[in-house]
């Protein structure tokens, strides 16, 4: 899809900056040895192929990662999966935090984060910056909002999409003008009589389709185009946060629009934001489109063999490439790559992350004489509303629910996290195990 000839502006005028992630303790366990950005999605992608697809299906190719922990499997994976040639000057660069949490060069915050990079950015020429966040699904011709920002001669531009009640007291919600200028701001305003003053109205609410009879509201998405300068100038304090500090205190001296985006559009930074993202994929009308040839999503090609199936009953569910299963049940489940699943096993409601290697007959028979199980899913084993990270090796005869159980709860080899049972990567339940 080439349609830089629409735009008035050239792919050399934008650098991308991906907010790559803080601590990722509202995906706790599934960050306990991964930096945010290299948590698996889809049975087969990492977070961090959104932002990166889309920048670079909106031909900006210059992109950087901010991100606090320079894990390896996020680094082998941005190295072996996007590789430009020397024609696009494309690059993806991994920008880590590299001391501990109370060392001065944490990042305090995503203003902080990107402050602490200017330096960096400063080599590339360019004249915006397009900051977008780590951990959403959705997808946006990031063109349309630059060209948008031009126009309009804005300084920042924020992304905002329109959210029901339930949602807001989450998100920066804000106010529009005709012009589409914001002129006010509240990052995650608690009181329900602030809240109030931001419901949407006309021309809004009927040119965007809201039913009239439920208040919505205008959301910042967390991403924006901010002029150069502005950025510099704005990141000469010590502000940590752009929802918090930067984007409100701009409003009053600056030109900040809104780009109002009416799409599907999610935020995965929790477990269960993250676990329903994962399910809905498994329905027939899913809210996010993957197999979009004009808009495709890029991630390691890993030239994985096709599906073995046996016999298996397999319903609403999506099975990645390179998996084997025989015998068993998968009902309303996303299983990942590589992963294998023993006869009369039954999966429902169930994300497998997938597995990072098959293990031989011989190294299976190594584990079964330590007492492990084979890597997979064992027979027999029935696993409701679970999360199973990778290369766990889950044994025969295993239950596993969170009905009856805390919403949150720390167990020996596993935990409970938003009502949803996870096993960490590495993990091994013993055959018969009932949790
Ligand atoms: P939050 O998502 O709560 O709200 P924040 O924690 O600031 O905001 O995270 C924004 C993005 O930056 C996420 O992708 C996150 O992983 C990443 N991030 C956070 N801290 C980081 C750090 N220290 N270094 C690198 N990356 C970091 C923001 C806005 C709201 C808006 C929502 C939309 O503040 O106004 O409504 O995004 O999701
Ligand atoms: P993917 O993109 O397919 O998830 P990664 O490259 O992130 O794959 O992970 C594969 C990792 O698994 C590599 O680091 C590889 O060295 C590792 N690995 C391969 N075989 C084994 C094994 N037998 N035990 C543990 N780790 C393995």
């Amino acid at each position: 899809m080439n349609r830089s000839h629409l735009f008035s502006f050239s792919s050399m005028d934008v650098i991308t900056v991906i907010l790559g992630g803080g601590a990722g303790t509202r995906l706790f366990p599934l960050t306990k040895e991964r930096a945010k950005p290299a948590v698996p999605l889809a049975g087969k992608y990492r977070l961090v192929d959104i932002p990166i697809s889309l920048s670079i299906n909106s031909g900006l190719r210059r992109i950087f990662i901010l991100t606090q922990f320079n894990s390896s499997s996020l680094h082998r994976h941005i190295q072996q999966t996007y590789r430009f040639d020397d024609y696009s000057q494309g690059f993806v660069e991994i920008l880590a935090a590299q001391q501990t949490p109370k060392g001065a060069y944490w990042y305090q915050g995503t203003a902080d984060a990107v402050r602490q990079n200017l330096i960096h950015f400063g080599s590339h020429p360019h004249d915006m910056i397009l900051i977008l966040a780590g951990d959403q699904l959705y997808k946006m011709d990031y063109r349309v909002m630059i060209e948008q920002h031009i126009e309009t001669c804005a300084d920042v531009t924020v992304g905002i999409t329109p959210v029901p009640i339930d949602m807001a007291s989450s998100l920066g919600i804000l106010r529009v003008n005709e012009e589409k200028r914001i002129v006010s701001f509240v990052e995650k305003p608690k009181e329900k009589d602030v809240l109030k003053e931001f419901a949407i109205n006309d021309p809004f609410l009927s040119l965007y389709h809201l039913p009239k009879d439920r208040l919505f509201f205008f959301a910042s998405m967390g991403i924006y185009v901010f002029n150069r300068k502005t950025l510099a100038n704005a990141l000469m304090g010590s502000e940590p946060d752009f929802g918090k500090d930067v984007i409100p205190s701009l409003i009053r001296s600056h030109r900040v629009f809104s780009y109002i985006y009416p799409g599907y559009w999610e935020d995965i930074g929790t477990i269960s934001a993250f676990y329903q993202a994962n399910l809905n994929l498994c329905d027939l009308h899913s809210n996010f489109d993957f197999y979009d040839s004009h808009f495709p999503i890029f991630t390691r090609p890993r030239y994985l063999p096709p599906s073995k199936i046996f016999n298996a009953t397999i319903e609403n569910s999506l099975i990645a490439e390179g998996c084997v299963v025989s015998g068993a049940k998968i009902i309303h489940s996303l299983v990942g790559i590589r992963s294998i699943v023993q006869p009369q096993a039954c999966l429902m409601d169930t994300i497998l992350l997938g597995n990072d290697y098959y293990e031989t007959e011989s190294q299976a028979l190594a584990a079964e004489g330590h007492g492990l199980p084979r890597i997979g899913i064992g027979s027999h084993s029935a696993i409701e509303k679970t999360i199973i990270d990778k290369n766990c090796r889950i044994g025969n005869n295993v239950k596993i629910s969170p009905q009856g159980k805390p919403q949150n709860y720390d167990g020996d080899f596993y935990y409970i996290r938003d009502g949803i049972v996870i096993i960490p990567k590495d993990g091994v339940v013993p055959h018969g195990t009932i949790i």
